[in-house]
């Protein structure tokens, strides 16, 4: 398994400085906003070249949701997201990480009654997967489907409701990312999940139970890694968290090495 980071606010403004830094601090990709790489792709890619380091996925930085209420905001997503993957595919990316809706409505939050039927969603979301299903199989991608935690989305919330509607539309295209923030409200055993999605885990996000960096929570990692381990996992383990130790630098490269640790535990 390997290490990527998102962006930080204390990492240098500069891709080829901040791949140096990400690099130095023992990180073996990184996770780009999607704006970003549309807006700064010449950049990225020379600093990709110089600083040795793979842009390896995206998260984020595109309009609407695959699953938005509002549809003119839906065709933009998917748009976007089309755009976003062919600027990918010709840095040899693996993919876009993209969730049902974020921030967009929770049924655990007033006022509680979505304004769309379960059965719509899903099938909004079955058309929309299958759209950037063939976008990411032309493309040489894959689209990394993340279930969120109830507060940040009411369509998909565990890795088995991903996984029911990658199989419902057999999209070969589609995997699941399994983030522990999420997997630690949702699912009652992160390592039974993780076990039970195997033959679709794509992508994995890190943070503690706090969503700050791993290692300052009271999140135990290692029968999730453990589960990893045993299935053969072999892609990026991402840093998608806040950071609250001081100096932040610092307490990133001690996250960095509290997750070596519980990884070499994971094998044990
Ligand atoms: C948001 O909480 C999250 O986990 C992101 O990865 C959204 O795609
Ligand atoms: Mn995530």
């Amino acid at each position: 398994m390997k290490l990527a980071t998102q962006d930080k606010p204390f990492f240098p403004e500069s891709f080829f400085e901040k791949f140096t830094l990400v690099k130095s601090m023992g990180f073996d990709g990184f996770e780009i906003d999607g704006r970003e790489l549309l807006n700064r792709f010449d950049e990225v890619k020379k600093a990709m070249a110089d600083a040795d380091l793979p842009v390896v996925t995206v998260c984020g930085g595109y309009r609407g949701w695959i699953g938005d209420f509002d549809e003119e905001k839906r065709k933009l997503c998917i748009k976007d997201i089309a755009e976003i993957l062919n600027r990918l595919s010709l840095l040899s990316g693996k993919g876009i990480v993209v969730p049902a809706a974020w921030g967009m409505f929770s049924k655990r939050l007033p006022p509680m009654v979505p304004p769309r039927s379960e059965e719509e969603d899903r099938k909004v979301l079955l058309e929309s997967l299958d759209r950037l299903n063939r976008v990411a199989e032309s493309t040489g991608t894959l689209i990394y489907l993340e279930p969120l935690n109830r507060y940040e989305d009411h369509m998909l919330n565990r890795l088995g409701d991903a996984v029911s509607i990658i199989r419902e539309g057999k999209f070969s295209y589609v995997k699941v990312t399994a983030d522990f923030y999420h997997m630690n409200i949702e699912e009652p055993r992160i390592d039974e999940s993780l076990r039970e999605a195997k033959d679709l885990i794509g992508h994995i996000h890190l943070a503690d139970s706090h969503r700050y960096e791993p290692g300052t929570g009271h999140l135990d990692f290692i029968p999730g890694f453990k589960a990893l381990t045993e299935m053969g996992y072999d892609g990026y383990l991402t840093f998608e968290c806040r950071v609250i130790g001081n100096p932040p630098e610092e307490a990133y490269k001690q996250s960095v090495r509290y997750i070596g640790e519980c990884l070499e535990k994971a094998k044990k």
